[in-house]
């Protein structure tokens, strides 16, 4: 491979671009027309725009995408996280027109793209699996019977279903007719497919996600894991790895599931196995992600490991070079996503204009991100606008360079959902390790970033009448402009 094409924008593509070019491989960016000041434009060495705004104008349009790469001799496609990346028919469109797809095989993705599927796939290879159904639920007196053995709560899954869609709590077997009638007709209008499975409601779990990586020779790693219990709406806010509560030895029993779920498949290239953990410690197999995720980089900074490197060398047939005992954890990472989304105001999107944009810097500070200041952040696609990274030598150390890096990160012009992830940094129930998938539900309410921001700004009027007051002793004359720069500095932070 010497040329690729990166079939997505934002940070994800700029992050693509980076390691292609560190590895001697040029690089091809696509774009839709809100995009053409967009930095992954700038930072390819060709750019083409394929299509107006809307994703599915643009960034989905398989065949345009494939014409871009006959032109330009392109030999490789990396599709990024979301739009094409777990698309198996574009994944063999890509491989039919002689061009690498690099990610798993379209069988691969076939297989675990369905949570009915996937089960039975990893069923046979020993991953633990909550009690439920074994299969679609196709009648009430069947499914209320499964349900009754599994035991009260239920959930009701949808087969096609992801993030949460189409999922329904049964609280006992009076209720059970109603929810399933509501989980079926939900999942066919969602998904085209209405079939629904059961599976034992697990209360107050973890979200523990492993890592993992094939080549075409057969070998399978675990890269360890990532904690993601800290989301909203089914949406990650933060991560991190490795987990404070896995043991070595739970880490090891979880890793091995997830190369035996992989293997199910003949897995290649980044994957990621996705578990609940329960309060004792129990694990069960959820689903498996066949893309790289955003998350990626907690694991890099404790494994070392470029996954984009990892997984352009697979595409290329190569076999990976380290085993799993050259494999340990140093150290500890964070991330926080930041979303252009207003926490005091229900997350709701909040776009504009890119005001004033200064990155944090510094020792174990990593920003991966795709905009400058004075950009638009544009509606049509997702308002991740940044990923903060922190590593530290432990927990505590990244926890704490996370704090100072959200309070250098100083962007205006829009609400960020950086509020919010200092709070949860700060909050005992994360920095104890105790939480599990309802923190924000249990924790968080936007008053508790009112009653800060109101906090903060009565120190800032009292620093600044002390300031005035001393000033006016010294019999010096504060000018205009410094009490402007002083104020607006703590507008941003009151921000
Ligand atoms: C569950 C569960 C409890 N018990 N399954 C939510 C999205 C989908 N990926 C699976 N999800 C869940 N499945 C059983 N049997 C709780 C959730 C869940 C959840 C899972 C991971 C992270 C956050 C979550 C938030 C609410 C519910």
């Amino acid at each position: 491979m010497k040329k690729i094409l990166i079939a997505n924008r934002g940070e994800i593509a700029l992050r693509v671009m980076r390691t292609c070019k560190e590895m001697g491989i040029a690089t091809v960016a696509v774009y839709s027309e809100a995009d053409r000041n967009a930095l992954h434009v700038r930072y390819a060495d060709e750019a083409v725009c394929i299509g107006p705004a809307a994703s599915a104008q643009s960034y989905l349009q398989q065949q345009k995408i494939i014409d871009v790469c006959k032109q330009l001799s392109v030999d490789g496609i990396h599709p990024g996280y979301g739009f094409l990346s777990e698309n198996s028919d574009f994944a063999q469109l890509v491989t039919d027109n002689g061009i690498t797809f690099i990610g798993p095989t379209p069988h691969a993705m076939d297989v675990m793209g369905n949570k009915l599927s996937a089960k039975e796939a990893v069923r046979k290879f020993n991953v633990p699996m909550v009690p439920g159904s074994d299969g679609a639920i196709t009648n009430y007196t069947e499914g209320r019977a499964i349900a009754t053995a599994a035991g009260y709560p239920v959930l009701i899954k949808a087969s096609a279903g992801g993030g949460g869609k189409g999922m329904r709590i049964v609280e006992n077997e009076f209720e059970f007719e109603e929810q399933m009638k509501l989980a079926v007709s939900e999942a066919k209008s969602a998904f085209g497919d209405g079939s629904v499975f059961i599976e034992k409601y697990v209360a107050g779990p973890r979200h523990i996600e492993i890592q993992v990586l094939g080549d075409t020779h057969g070998n399978i790693l675990y890269l360890f894991e990532r904690e993601c219990s800290i989301q909203r709406r089914h949406q990650k806010v933060i991560e991190e790895a490795p987990s404070c509560v896995l043991t070595p030895d739970l880490r090891k029993q979880m890793g091995e599931c997830a190369v035996n779920a992989a293997r199910a498949v003949n897995y290649t290239g980044a994957g990621t196995v996705e578990f609940l953990l329960d309060e004792n410690n129990n694990f069960y197999f959820l689903e498996m992600n066949t893309r790289l995720q955003v998350e990626h980089p907690v694991t890099e900074m404790i494994t070392g490991l470029d996954l984009v490197k990892e997984q352009i060398n697979v595409a290329r047939g190569l076999a990976l070079t380290i085993t799993q005992d050259d494999l340990k954890i140093i150290g500890h990472a964070v991330e926080v996503r930041v979303y252009a989304e207003d926490p005091c105001n229900n997350f709701l999107p909040d776009i504009g204009t890119l005001t004033t944009y200064v990155r944090p810097q510094g020792y174990g500070v990593r920003v991966d991100d795709g905009f400058e200041q004075g950009m638009d952040i544009p509606i049509y696609y997702d308002p991740m606008i940044a990923k903060l990274i922190t590593y530290g030598k432990d927990r505590q150390e990244a926890i704490s360079r996370m704090v100072r890096a959200i309070d250098e990160y100083t962007i205006t012009g829009i609400e960020t959902t950086l509020p919010f992830c200092k709070y949860v940094m700060q909050h005992e129930a994360f920095t104890s390790g105790k939480f599990d998938t309802h923190f924000i539900k249990n924790y968080f309410k936007p008053e508790v970033l009112q009653q800060h921001n109101t906090k903060e700004s009565e120190i800032a009027a009292i620093v600044a009448v002390q300031h005035f007051i001393n000033n006016k002793k010294k019999n010096t004359i504060a000018t205009p402009q410094t009490t402007n720069v002083a104020k607006s500095k703590w507008q941003m932070r009151a921000n």
